[in-house]
């Protein structure tokens, strides 16, 4: 699929310099088709992050790409005012030579960022302290959406993490069980209806008003965000596909979700998935120290967004399998079905854990 593209050509579309050396796959991304790029000069290498962004999941990239434009401008204007360096610190797009955030070849949407030297983005928790950091990083960047005018962003993906939406199209793909898979997960199928009522936990709070509506990421796992490989502070908070309005819960637990597995997300033996609550302690602290403001109902139920994004995404994996794969990259057959079996595991660990996580609150 690499050689398909005609990689040269892409790039020159968009106001790079130099000539175009090298362009090879990068990243652990289950979304976009993500590439860097290698472009050389006189003086030496200069790097890109080239996406093809994908279309059939953004089905308006010139709504997604607005968004992006205005949450980019928003966070150097934020790093510039505190001293900061904004091309490490921020996603930098690159514009094209028609000066515009993207280029369309016809069939398919390219996009452009400057490559973040020198910091790294994590499969996994090697060490408390780079948590302790990814938290600090999106604590910061919650603080600093606090103050972006919601109005100007459009809802690229209603109902992302509408668990209630999310339970419906799940019971969908059950009953139209298009690939004939329902008789293999009738197990998994079972799990997650014994715990439908975990849904509205969240959506309801937000639909009385019990906690506010605010200017999220909504995606903010580990490898959304990059360290520092020489201070190991979290320096830039990437993937901003899902910035739109949603809940601190959301942030926090999905944090939670990927980190504080004691295996991979795809792991496919559950034996060797456990939720840890040191972790969980550790990115609790973080988040707070950097957060800004967070209601009292908010910070009372950020164990709540724990299990809810754990059961939500563990229910999203079981209905991509469900539905043949369309959704989630994925690199071998059974694929989303490990995924989703490593959330359920995770949430019945939280559950039989949850008053200590309430007590930590
Ligand atoms: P996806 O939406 O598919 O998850 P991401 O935007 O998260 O795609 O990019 C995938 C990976 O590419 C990231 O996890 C990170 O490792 C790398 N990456 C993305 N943007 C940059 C950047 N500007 N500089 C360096 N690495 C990046
Ligand atoms: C996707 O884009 P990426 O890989 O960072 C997904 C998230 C899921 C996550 C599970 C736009 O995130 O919602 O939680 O996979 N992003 C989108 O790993 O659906
Ligand atoms: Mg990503």
């Amino acid at each position: 699929m690499d050689r398909e593209f005609d990689f040269p050509s892409i790039v020159g579309k968009f106001c790079v310099g130099g000539r175009f050396s090298d362009c090879v796959r990068y990243g652990e991304g289950h979304i976009n088709d993500t590439f860097k790029v290698t472009m050389r000069e006189d003086a030496g290498e200069t790097h890109y992050i080239l996406q093809r962004i994908n279309h059939h999941l953004f089905s308006d990239v010139e709504k997604l790409m607005h968004n992006i434009e205005l949450v980019t401008a928003f966070c150097r204007k934020s790093v510039l005012a505190r001293g900061g360096d904004p091309m490490r610190e921020c996603l930098t797009l690159i514009r094209t030579k028609q000066d515009r955030a993207y280029y369309f070849d016809g069939s398919d949407y390219f996009r452009m960022y400057v490559f973040i030297e020198n910091a790294t983005t994590y499969q996994t928790v090697r060490d408390p302290k780079d948590f302790y950091e990814s938290a600090v990083a999106f604590g910061n960047f919650a603080a600093l959406l606090a103050d972006f005018d919601a109005s100007q962003l459009y809802e690229v993906l209603p109902d992302f993490h509408d668990t209630k939406v999310r339970y419906q199209n799940f019971l969908s793909a059950v009953e139209k069980d298009v690939c004939g898979r329902r008789r293999l997960v009738e197990r998994e199928i079972a799990w997650v209806n014994a715990h439908k009522d975990l849904c509205g936990k969240l959506v309801d709070a937000v639909k009385q008003g019990e906690i506010p509506l605010r200017v999220t990421h909504n995606d903010t796992k580990l490898n959304n965000v990059m360290l520092d490989d020489a201070t190991g502070k979290g320096i830039a908070v990437i993937d901003l596909d899902t910035v739109m309005p949603g809940s601190l819960c959301y942030d926090f637990g999905d944090s939670i979700r990927f980190g504080c597995s004691t295996a991979a997300e795809d792991e496919p033996d559950t034996g060797k998935v456990h939720f840890s609550l040191d972790l969980y302690q550790v990115y609790l602290k973080g988040y707070l120290s950097a957060v800004g403001k967070i209601t009292p109902r908010e910070r009372e139920l950020l164990p709540w967004g724990a299990v809810l994004m754990t059961y939500e995404c563990g229910m999203r994996f079981l209905t991509d399998y469900l539905e043949g794969d369309v959704y989630f990259r994925t690199h071998r057959p059974q694929h989303n079905l490990d995924r989703a079996r490593t959330q359920f595991k995770l949430v019945d660990d939280m559950l039989a854990c949850f008053s200590e996580m309430q007590a930590l609150a």
